[in-house]
């Protein structure tokens, strides 16, 4: 088990579409498992392959308090969506930010499962919305991108001074001065 990196807006590589899977093997299991320590660690409800800098149309989630109920799509498709609805969204590439996003409250998807097989996941709130969010990941889309051009921006400036401040602060440039 590894613990993967996770990509951050405005990362260009997180605009990336994912591929189809054609073959579900060990390799692809072993990605699967990495993704789901990776996305508890976090903590997380959901990950996409594209935020771990694979661009292969899988994504993990589990909505759970306890872990219990991890689910695993592979080439994921929404067969049948209704009931829309607006929810408070976060993501683990956009740290801090949280927004309202218009999302379908129940959606059923066609995918394969960990072992190759042909399979249908129905989903109804908090699951459904983390599912079309995992979904959006594959396509290169954000959640951000849902929001107003003045938001996004506010967004990719806020999210490029953190990266900068850290950076800074590691090399030790500048800020306060370390006594180590
Ligand atoms: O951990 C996450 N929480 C979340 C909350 C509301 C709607 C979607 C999500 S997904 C997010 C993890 C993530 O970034 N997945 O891509
Ligand atoms: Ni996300």
């Amino acid at each position: 088990m590894a613990k993967l990196k996770i990509l951050e807006y405005p990362d260009p590589r997180l605009r990336t579409r994912a591929k189809k899977v054609e073959k579900v093997d060990d390799k692809l299991r072993q990605l699967v498992d990495d993704m789901f320590e990776t996305m508890y660690a976090a903590p997380g409800i959901g990950l996409a392959a594209t935020q771990v800098n694979v661009h292969q149309r899988i994504l993990v989630a589990d909505v759970s308090d306890d872990q219990s109920q991890p689910v695993v799509l592979i080439n994921p498709e929404i067969i049948a969506a209704d009931d829309e609805g607006v929810s408070e969204e976060g993501c683990l590439s956009v740290p801090g930010i949280y927004e309202s996003v218009r999302r379908f409250q129940h959606v059923r998807v066609s995918s394969l499962d960990r072992d190759g097989n042909q399979t249908e996941v129905e989903a109804f709130g908090l699951l459904a919305v983390c599912i079309q969010h995992e979904m959006d990941h594959l396509d290169g889309k954000l959640f951000v991108d849902y929001l107003s051009e003045l938001k996004r921006q506010r967004i990719r400036k806020k999210m490029e001074k953190g990266r900068r401040d850290t950076a800074t602060s590691r090399s030790g440039v500048s800020g306060t001065p370390s006594i180590i």
